[in-house]
């Protein structure tokens, strides 16, 4: 095990969305961060029912203190499209959740320029799972101060694996291809979760019932039962996976790849390519699956154990 000792602060991008909803349970439950905030990016849906299912879920877990920032409505220069039919009309499948204990204040990029300013340089991590839209703003236009995130690691991309969008696009890249460009290009500590990762890392519906022995157990099996809808045999846990690296790096194999982004208007934008002149990218390559599903339970499952 190579867990942290003190918890890490991160702020989570995210356009939940059911696997993002089952990261951010993690996140919140597992011990190993102090989420600072979470900043909404269009993605499996708009902006709108992004931030409100954000503070949904912040609510079912009674978790309202953690800010959430609108982000980006839409990619930096292309139309955004709505894909709702991924995870159902509201983006969660239909799943009961509570109204929004607070409201979403001030936007995204401005108060991750304040977070990072106010923060010793390379003390935040920012774990990033829908389109890269908000971090790119923020290199763009703030990099000096996007030098100071510690680690960004970005759930996007299939290097070997075939796409989810197109043949070799997946969907966060294919979204905001010339995001996904800037931010590999940006040269920080950066850690890319392709989907040669992700599709491994399977749950099944036999491990569903084991979630639940906390609150964000129940929650997490309730969003998983949902995502399997009907007669799958697996399901892949896309986003978790990078709430799994940051705590247990040691489940994945890295490689370090010279890598581009198609950022053509052809049926493939927003697909990697090997390139020689491309920046150098660390890509987890391999996981141990089965392991990343138990780290998974083990962290849902650690906030009824210590009663926090
Ligand atoms: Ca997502």
């Amino acid at each position: 095990m190579s867990a942290p000792t003190t918890p890490r602060r991160v702020i989570i991008d995210t356009d939940p969305g059911l696997d993002d909803a089952v990261a951010i349970l993690y996140a919140l439950a597992c011990g190993q961060f102090e989420v600072l905030g979470l900043t909404t990016v269009a993605g499996n849906i708009g902006i709108e029912a992004s931030t409100s299912n954000s503070l949904r879920l912040l609510a079912a877990m009674a978790r309202s203190d953690v800010p959430v920032r609108r982000g980006a409505a839409q990619p930096l220069c292309r139309a955004g499209e709505e894909l709702i039919s991924i995870h159902g009309e509201d983006g969660m499948g239909g799943l009961a959740l509570p109204a929004p204990q607070a409201e979403a204040r001030g936007e995204a990029v401005g108060w991750l320029v304040e977070q990072l300013q106010s923060a010793p340089a390379g003390s935040v991590d920012i774990l990033a799972l829908g389109p890269l839209t908000n971090i790119a703003l923020l290199v763009r236009d703030h990099p000096a101060v996007a030098a100071r995130i510690g680690r960004l690691i970005v759930m996007g991309g299939a290097v070997d694996e075939p796409g989810n969008i197109g043949a070799r696009s997946e969907y966060n890249f294919a979204t905001d291809p010339e995001a996904a460009q800037i931010v590999l290009e940006a040269r920080l500590d950066l850690t890319l979760i392709p989907l040669d990762v992700t599709r491994r890392v399977r749950v099944l519906p036999a491990q569903i019932a084991s979630l639940r022995s906390s609150p964000a157990g129940d929650l997490c099996a309730e969003i998983l039962a949902l995502y399997f809808g009907s007669g799958r045999a697996s399901r892949p846990l896309h986003d978790p996976c990078v709430m799994l690296f940051a705590v247990e790096p040691g489940l994945f194999s890295l490689d370090t790849l010279r890598l581009a982004v198609d950022v053509s208007d052809g049926p493939e934008a927003g697909a990697l390519v090997r390139h020689a002149d491309g920046p150098p990218i660390k890509v987890a390559m391999r996981v141990d699956g089965p392991g990343a599903i138990e780290a998974l339970r083990h962290g849902l499952n650690r906030a009824q154990r210590s009663s926090c």
